[in-house]
């Protein structure tokens, strides 16, 4: 009898039982709906992502946009208030011509006060500019630091000169340039830095 309880019991052995498959399938049917709003809600996260980072990228491009405009408008207004002031433009930079007198290194604290400085003159086209005023006037040139090693404001050696012919000749006792002459292509003189002339300051426009 024993015997034939084992044989009963592996007979119905691979039959599935309806009451386990029911519940089987009710497991599965509710992982399937939580895998489902799963893969959902990962979609709306996504989609979220996917806004925010449009909205982040138009912002940046907003506040880019802002800043460049406010950027040119305080050009603009410096550019007007320069002109007002009786600064003129040539060639990338704002040049002032003074109407009075100060000594080499006064003419300079009167440029480096507007955040300027004397001109340097780095081309023909600029000499030319500045000898058109007609008008005695220091420039941004000196040797006072080393006998005879010319050099421009920004610590840069003279390479290209306008030197009056004999000029420079004053050695020790003439240390700073002006402009002498205005209708030849030699034009400056050294000349004793304690002597009161008008000047020309140059301020770039982008610098
Ligand atoms: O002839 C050029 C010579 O002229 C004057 O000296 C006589 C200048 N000095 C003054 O004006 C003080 C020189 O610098 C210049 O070289
Ligand atoms: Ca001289």
């Amino acid at each position: 009898m024993e015997m034939m309880c084992h044989e009963e019991d592996s007979l119905y052995a691979n039959v599935p039982d309806p009451s386990a498959r029911s519940v089987e399938s009710k497991i599965r049917s509710d992982e399937d709906r939580k895998v489902a709003a799963a893969e959902s809600g990962i979609k709306r996260y996504r989609l979220a992502a996917v806004i925010l980072g449009l909205l982040c990228m138009l912002q940046a491009a907003l506040i880019i946009f802002l800043l460049i405009s406010l950027l040119s408008e305080r050009d603009d207004l410096k550019r007007n208030n320069l002109t007002q002031e009786g600064w003129e433009y040539f060639s990338g930079s704002f040049y002032y011509i003074s109407s009075t007198r100060k000594t080499w290194q006064e003419s300079r604290n009167y440029c480096l006060q507007k955040g300027a400085d004397l001109v340097i003159i780095n081309r023909k086209e600029e000499h030319d500019f500045t000898t058109k005023f007609r008008k005695l006037m220091w420039i941004g040139l000196t040797d006072s630091e080393t006998e005879e090693k010319w050099k421009w404001v920004d610590g840069t050696p003279l390479t290209e000169s306008y030197w009056d012919s004999g000029e420079p000749n004053g050695g020790k006792s003439e240390n700073c340039v002006k402009i002498k002459k205005f209708d030849s292509e030699n034009s400056w003189n050294d000349l004793s830095c304690s002597t009161p002339l008008n000047w020309i300051c140059e301020m770039k426009d982008c610098p």
